[in-house]
C-alpha cells in the first residue's frame, strides 16, 4: 500500500503533493514501483494535527483519485479518511477500500457507507485523538488491549452489515503509543492473527524508528528508511499482509527477499480481500 498524502502538513511529505498534478504524478510513480494499492489521504493524522473540514478534504482527494483512475483504470485506490461523505465520494469515483484510522468511531454514517457499497475497509486502533494522543499514552497490556479493541470494532462493523471478508485490521503504530508500545505490538503481531483477518502494518518513517535507530539522537523522517525496512520485514515474518509505506520500491524488494527466505509467505495476491 503506497502512501499518497494530499496534505500541507503530513509529517514526512507534507506540502509536496498538494497540487493535484503533483499528487497524480507521485501516485503513478508509486504504481510503477509496484504498489498494489494507493492510500490517498487529505487529512494529516500526525501527532498534534488539527482536523480538516470535509469540504477541504474532498477538494484535495477527489481530483487525485479521478485523475489516477482516468490514467490507470485498473489501479486499486484506498481512501484514508474518517468522514463518511469523503469516503462515499471516493468510492463513487472508483476507490475500493476505506482506510479509517478511527475504525468507524468518528462518523456514525461510515459503517453504512462501506456496507452499502460492499467496499473493503481497514479498521485501525488509536488511543485518544491525533491532537493529544502522544501525551502519556497508557495500557494494561498493549497487545491485549489493541486486540480487544479490534475484535470489538470488527463485531461492530459486521453488525452494521459490512462483509467480514472485506475487513482488514491494523494495530495503529504510533497512534497513542510510546516507543515500547510500538515495539511490543511489532514483536507480538502474530497474536492479532487470532482475529482471523489480514493485518495491515504502518511503520513507514514513523518517529519511533528515528528514536530506536538514532541511538541518542532522533533521526529525521527522511533518514528512517532502514528502520522502515527492518520493521516491515519483521511484520511480514509475524504475519502482516499489507504494508503501508512511502518507499514502495525499497520495501517491496526487502519483502521479496524476506518472503523467499521464509520459503512461502507473502505475495501481493495474498493481501487482497476481494477474492478470499
Ligand atoms: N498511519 C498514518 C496514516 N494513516 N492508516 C493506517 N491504516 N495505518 C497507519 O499506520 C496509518 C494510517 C500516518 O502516516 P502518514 O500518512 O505518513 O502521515 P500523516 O498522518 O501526517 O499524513
Amino acid at each position: 500500500m503506497g502512501i499518497l498524502n494530499v496534505t500541507p502538513d503530513s509529517f514526512s511529505d507534507g506540502g509536496r503533493y498538494l497540487q493535484p498534478e503533483a499528487a497524480i504524478a507521485h501516485g503513478e510513480r508509486l504504481l510503477a514501483e509496484g504498489a498494489d494499492l494507493l492510500d490517498v489521504g487529505g487529512e494529516s493524522t500526525r501527532p498534534g494535527a488539527e482536523p480538516v473540514p470535509a469540504a477541504v478534504e474532498h477538494e484535495r482527494v477527489l481530483p487525485v483519485i479521478e485523475g489516477l483512475l482516468a490514467r490507470h483504470p485498473a489501479a486499486r485506490i484506498s481512501i484514508d479518511t474518517s468522514k463518511a461523505a469523503v469516503a462515499q465520494a471516493a468510492l463513487q469515483a472508483g476507490a475500493q477500500l476505506v482506510n479509517d484510522v478511527t475504525a468507524f468511531r468518528a462518523d456514525p454514517q461510515m459503517a453504512a457507507v462501506v456496507a452499502e457499497r460492499d467496499a473493503e475497509c481497514c479498521l485501525m486502533h488509536m488511543q485518544g485523538e491525533p491532537r493529544t494522543m502522544q501525551d502519556d499514552p497508557r495500557y494494561g497490556d498493549v497487545v491485549e488491549d489493541v486486540k480487544a479493541f479490534l475484535a470489538e470494532r470488527l463485531d461492530f462493523a459486521l453488525r452494521e452489515g459490512v462483509t467480514e471478508r472485506r475487513v482488514l485490521l491494523d494495530p495503529g503504530i504510533g497512534f497513542g503509543k510510546t516507543v515500547e508500545h510500538n515495539l511490543a505490538l511489532l514483536r507480538r503481531l502474530d497474536e492479532l492473527l487470532e482475529l482471523g483477518r489480514p493485518i495491515v502494518i504502518g511503520t513507514s518513517r514513523k518517529a519511533f524508528l528515528g528514536r530506536v535507530a538514532g541511538g541518542g539522537r532522533v533521526l529525521g523522517p527522511q533518514d528512517r528508511l532502514a528502520g522502515t525496512l527492518a520493521s516491515n520485514v519483521l511484520a511480514l515474518e509475524r504475519g502482516a499482509s499489507v504494508f503501508r509505506v512511502h518507499d514502495v520500491a525499497a520495501v517491496r524488494e526487502a519483502l521479496a527477499v524476506a518472503a523467499a527466505t521464509l520459503g512461502a509467505g507473502w505475495t501481493a495476491a495474498t493481501a487482497t480481500t476481494q477474492t478470499s
